[in-house]
C-alpha cells in the first residue's frame, strides 16, 4: 500500500476504499484506526500504533510590556500576555515566567512543547512599588503669583528614589493669603510622595487714603512722621502693612508715602509741604543811643534790623526790651516754619524826665543874667539814668519876671522849674514940689509923700514905689 502497511484479500482489494477512521491518544502515542474493503463489500479495519518524535521546541515571539510595574505580578503577567508560541507539533504549550532584579528586571518567559522542548523570550522593565523619599525645604513666607509659589516649591524640594531614573515634581497651589502648595514627586514607576508648605499669594497692593499735613515743618523727621500718620493703608490679606517715607526737596518739599504689604506689593501717595530747618538770616543795623519810651526803641530795633529766609514767604520780626538806662533790645526773625534767629541792641530807654528840686531866689535882681543865675545856682536836679543832665532858663516879664529853668536828660526828657522875681535896674523918677506947713502945739509939722512929691510926675518902671 501506498500509505505503509500490508493487505490481502480472497477476492481483490479495492485500494480506493482505504480510509482513516479515527485517531486517538496524546499528540506524542496515539492510535491510528484504518478501513479498507473489498470489491465484494466487505470491509476491515486495522489499527495503528504512531509514536511522534518531536525535538523542535516551539517557536516564541515577544511582544511589547510596559517599561515599569508595581509588582512582579503584573510584569509577569503582561510578559505572558504579550508573548505568543507556537509548536510544530500539536498538543498545549505549557508557558512559565520567572523574574530577576527590580529596577532593572528581566522577565522570562517560557514555553515548552508536549516534547519538552523549552524555548524563552526576555523582557527589560522596572518593577518599583516603593514612593520617592522626599525632603521638605523651606520657602518664602509670600508670593506675589501662584506660578513663583509653585516654583519656589519646586526647587526647595528634594526627592530620591530607591529606583534610578528622572523623578517628575509638580506642584499645585490652593488658597490666596493663606495657601497651601503641594509638590508631588513621581517616580518612572507612578509611584508618588507629597510635601506641602504653607505660604501667601499676594498680588494685590494695600488701599491707600491720603490725609492732610500741615503746610510747614521744621525737620524732615517731623514732615515725613506726619505724611506717614496721615496715610491709611488696608489690605485684601491680613497682617501689618508698613509704611515708609521719602523726601526730595525742602522749599518746597515732596514727600512719597510708599505702603508695602507682606508679599512686597506696594502703593504711593504723594505729599507736598515745606521743610525748612534753617533760621532766618538775621542782621543788625544801628539804633539812636536812647529812646524815651518802650515803643519807639522796639520800632526802632525793628526797623534797623533786616532780615533774609531760605524759603519764600515773610519774615516776622518781633522786639523785646529788657531793662531801661541799660536797656537790651532782642530782635527775633522768624520765618513760616518758626524757624527764629535773634540780633541785641544795647541802647538807652529813658520816659523820665530829671527830678527838680526848687530853690529860693531873692525878690529882685539888677539884671536878667544875675536873676536866671540865681535861679539855676537855686535849683538841683537829679536823673533816674547817669549821664549829663543839661540845662536852660528862659524868661519872660520884668516886673515881675518869671525864670523857668529846663533840666533835660539825654533820652530828651525834661524837668522844669519856675520862679518869680523882679528885674529892676532903672530908678524912680521923682518930682517934688514947694510945700507951705503949719507947726502944731508942741512945734513939729508932718509931711507925707503927697506933701513932698508931685506925684503925678513921679513914677518907677516897676510900678509901685515907696
Ligand atoms: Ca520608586
Ligand atoms: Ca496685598
Ligand atoms: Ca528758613
Ligand atoms: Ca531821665
Amino acid at each position: 500500500m501506498t500509505a505503509g502497511g500490508d493487505v490481502s484479500d480472497n477476492c481483490g482489494i479495492n485500494f480506493a476504499s482505504f480510509a482513516l477512521l479515527s485517531e486517538t491518544g496524546g499528540p506524542v502515542n496515539h492510535v491510528r484506526t484504518y478501513k479498507i474493503s473489498d470489491f465484494g463489500g466487505q470491509t476491515t479495519t486495522c489499527t495503528q500504533n504512531v509514536t511522534v518524535n518531536d525535538n523542535v521546541p516551539p517557536v516564541m515571539t515577544a511582544g511589547t510590556i510596559a517599561a515599569c510595574y508595581n509588582s512582579v505580578a503584573a510584569a509577569e503577567a503582561a510578559a505572558l500576555g504579550a508573548t505568543t508560541a507556537v509548536d510544530g507539533c500539536p498538543g498545549s504549550l505549557g508557558k512559565s515566567v520567572s523574574t530577576s532584579g527590580t529596577c532593572s528586571a528581566i522577565i522570562t518567559v517560557t514555553a515548552t512543547d508536549v516534547a519538552g522542548n523549552p524555548a524563552s523570550v526576555t523582557y527589560n522593565t522596572r518593577i518599583d512599588n516603593t514612593p520617592p523619599t522626599v525632603t521638605q525645604g523651606t520657602i518664602a513666607a509670600c508670593y506675589t503669583t501662584a506660578a513663583a509659589a509653585q516654583a519656589a516649591a519646586l526647587a526647595a524640594t528634594t526627592a530620591t528614589d530607591n529606583c534610578p531614573g528622572a523623578l517628575t515634581e509638580t506642584a499645585v497651589v490652593a488658597g490666596t493669603c493663606s495657601a497651601v502648595v503641594t509638590v508631588t514627586t513621581t517616580d518612572q514607576c507612578g509611584n508618588s510622595a507629597a510635601v506641602t508648605y504653607n505660604t501667601r499669594i499676594d498680588n494685590a497692593a494695600p488701599t491707600v487714603t491720603q490725609g492732610t499735613i500741615a503746610a510747614c515743618y521744621t525737620s524732615v523727621a517731623a514732615a515725613e512722621a506726619a505724611a506717614i500718620a496721615a496715610t491709611t493703608a488696608v489690605d485684601g490679606c491680613p497682617g501689618m502693612v508698613t509704611k515708609t517715607a521719602s523726601t526730595t526737596g525742602s522749599c518746597p518739599a515732596t514727600i512719597i508715602v510708599t505702603t508695602t504689604d507682606q508679599c512686597g506689593n506696594s502703593a504711593q501717595r504723594t505729599y507736598t509741604t515745606t521743610i525748612d530747618t534753617t533760621p532766618p538770616t538775621v542782621t543788625a543795623g544801628s539804633i539812636a543811643a536812647c529812646y524815651n519810651s518802650v515803643a519807639a526803641a522796639q520800632a526802632a530795633a525793628i526797623a534797623a534790623t533786616t532780615a533774609s529766609d531760605n524759603c519764600t514767604g515773610a519774615v516776622t520780626k518781633t522786639a523785646t526790651v529788657a531793662g531801661t538806662c541799660s536797656a537790651v533790645i532782642t530782635v527775633t526773625g522768624t520765618d513760616a516754619c518758626g524757624n527764629s534767629a535773634s540780633v541785641t541792641y544795647n541802647t538807652r530807654v529813658d520816659i523820665a524826665g530829671p527830678t527838680i528840686t526848687t530853690g529860693t531866689i531873692a525878690a529882685c535882681y539888677p539884671s536878667l543874667s544875675a536873676a536866671q543865675a540865681a535861679a539855676l545856682a537855686a535849683t538841683t536836679y537829679i536823673d533816674n539814668c547817669p549821664g549829663a543832665v543839661t540845662t536852660s532858663v528862659t524868661s519872660t516879664g520884668a516886673c515881675p519876671t518869671t525864670i523857668t529853668v529846663t533840666a533835660s536828660d539825654g533820652c530828651g526828657n525834661s524837668s522844669s522849674t519856675s520862679y518869680v522875681t523882679r528885674i529892676d535896674n532903672t530908678p524912680p523918677v521923682i518930682s517934688c514940689k514947694n510945700s507951705t506947713v503949719t507947726l502944731n502945739n508942741v512945734g513939729t509939722y508932718t509931711l507925707v509923700a503927697a506933701d513932698v512929691l508931685n506925684l503925678g510926675a513921679t513914677s518907677d518902671n516897676c510900678g509901685a514905689y515907696t
